[in-house]
């Protein structure tokens, strides 16, 4: 199955980036790409998310790298669908890179009362580019300063995107406040380590 995510890029960008690093665009897809990806991502066969005893409420499918969080092993897992190659390269172009760069895809549904705690990407990854479905949600940011936190919120409009670089990638934690509705999500990562190693 093949989306029809050829269409031009929208213009809309926000102007005004919460944080350095921190890229958005609003009406990245339209509601017919993504009622497919929706449909995709629900027909990928996504798990509970699982850490250590822990099992988490969201649901997710890892592409072409995967992290086991029970063993810490880094691998290479089954290939990024074909379904996912439209938006993967139109995804590359709004993060300045070559969609091949693009080598790991997690995909996540989080039903109500799902959200994601504090955390920074694992340091295998560089680049990380999300497109978000459904529910609107908030990513929230912390950085530890040294009397407390600095912090900042961003509003994750459906069918918008993301990219984190930089000092919003690297210095900044990030968590997604639980939702009262589903919110799906796609995020493409580039690689920083070759070879990758067990992180
Ligand atoms: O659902 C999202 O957009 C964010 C997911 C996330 O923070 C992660 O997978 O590390």
């Amino acid at each position: 199955m093949m989306l029809p995510l050829d269409l031009p890029l929208p213009t809309r960008h926000r102007d005004d980036p919460v944080l350095p690093g921190l890229r958005q665009q609003d009406d990245f897809i339209t509601a017919d790409e993504e009622r497919a990806l929706m449909t995709g991502i629900d027909r990928a066969g996504l798990t509970p998310f699982l850490f250590q005893r822990w099992t988490g409420k969201r649901l997710t499918k890892s592409f072409g790298w995967s992290y086991d969080f029970q063993t810490g092993v880094f691998a290479p897992t089954e290939p990024i669908p074909e379904w996912v190659t439209p938006l993967k390269a139109r995804a590359a172009r709004f993060a300045g890179l070559a969609p091949d760069d693009l080598e790991q895809l997690l995909l996540i549904r989080y039903d109500p009362g799902a959200g994601i705690g504090w955390h920074r990407d694992r340091p295998a990854f560089e680049h990380v580019i999300g497109v978000s479905l459904g529910e609107p949600a908030t990513m929230r940011f912390r950085r530890r300063m040294e009397a407390g936190f600095r912090r900042a919120n961003a509003p994750l409009l459906p069918r918008s995107i993301y990219h984190l670089s930089g000092e919003a990638r690297h210095d900044w934690e990030h968590s997604i406040v639980p939702m009262e509705a589903l919110r799906w999500s796609l995020t493409f990562r580039s690689l920083k380590l070759w070879p990758p190693e067990r992180q």
